[in-house]
């Protein structure tokens, strides 16, 4: 095992996409709620625990509700959302990840998963990935969400590395800022002026290259 560095996986908007299902299941919720959501309000979402995802809906919708009514909300929502995740494959995985997994098992160095979300087991279980990680931290695992480094750190310890040897990959400014909390290296994926506190930024997944994660290595 290379004990030099270790990478830690954010699970939505890097391994796979599923904000997609969420925003559909959300956008339901809104819409039986009398409000409309759009694809650009869900950009606010990514990240971001259900619950407080379920705030943030509301807070839109500028509705107030019990705390029952909102438990069977959030029951409804991830019904509708675990509908789509069932019919999840392999082919969702998201480009050149397949490659840069490969690259890291050639190399023997070790990989975990740091996401937010409840059913991120599951969704690695439909893509044909559980097997791959070393450790898997979840939403059901910790109780501070990013920005907070809890995630991460956890990730860190399952993988027995020092956090300064990990390197995270993150689609969200949250994720971004948890993984510089945690002292680690972080690599944003989407748009540099949006990730600019990330050390590297890839515009999408295809564009880490096999030299960049050399690179990282040596
Ligand atoms: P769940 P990540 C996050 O995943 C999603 O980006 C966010 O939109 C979602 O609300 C959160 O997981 C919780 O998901 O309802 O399945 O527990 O990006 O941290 O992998
Ligand atoms: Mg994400």
């Amino acid at each position: 095992m290379n004990t030099k560095i270790a990478f830690i996986f954010d699970l939505d908007g890097v391994i796979v996409d599923t904000a997609k299902y969420h925003f559909l299941a959300w956008r339901n919720l809104a819409n039986s709620l009398g409000f409309d959501f759009t694809k650009k309000q869900n950009e606010q979402l990514k990240g971001v625990s259900r619950v407080a995802s379920l705030e943030l809906l509301l807070k839109i919708g500028n509705i107030k509700l019990s705390e029952e009514k909102k438990q069977a909300l959030l029951i409804q929502k991830n019904e509708e959302y675990l509908s789509y995740v069932n019919k999840m494959t392999s082919d969702e995985i998201l480009p050149g990840i397949a490659k840069v997994l490969e690259f890291l098992i050639d190399n023997k160095i070790k990989f975990a998963l740091g996401s937010a979300s409840k059913n991120a087991p599951l969704i690695l279980k439909k893509v044909g990935l559980i097997n791959k990680f070393t450790a898997i931290v979840d939403g059901n695992q910790v109780s501070k969400a990013k920005p907070d480094p809890e995630v991460f750190l956890l990730g860190a310890k399952k993988l027995d590395m020092n956090p300064e040897k990990c390197v995270v990959v993150e689609d969200a400014i949250a994720g971004v800022k948890a993984a510089n909390a945690a002292d680690m290296i972080s690599i944003g994926i989407g748009d540099k002026t949006v990730l600019n506190e990330a050390n590297y930024v890839f515009e999408d997944t295809s564009k880490i290259t096999t030299e960049f994660l050399k690179s990282l290595i040596n």
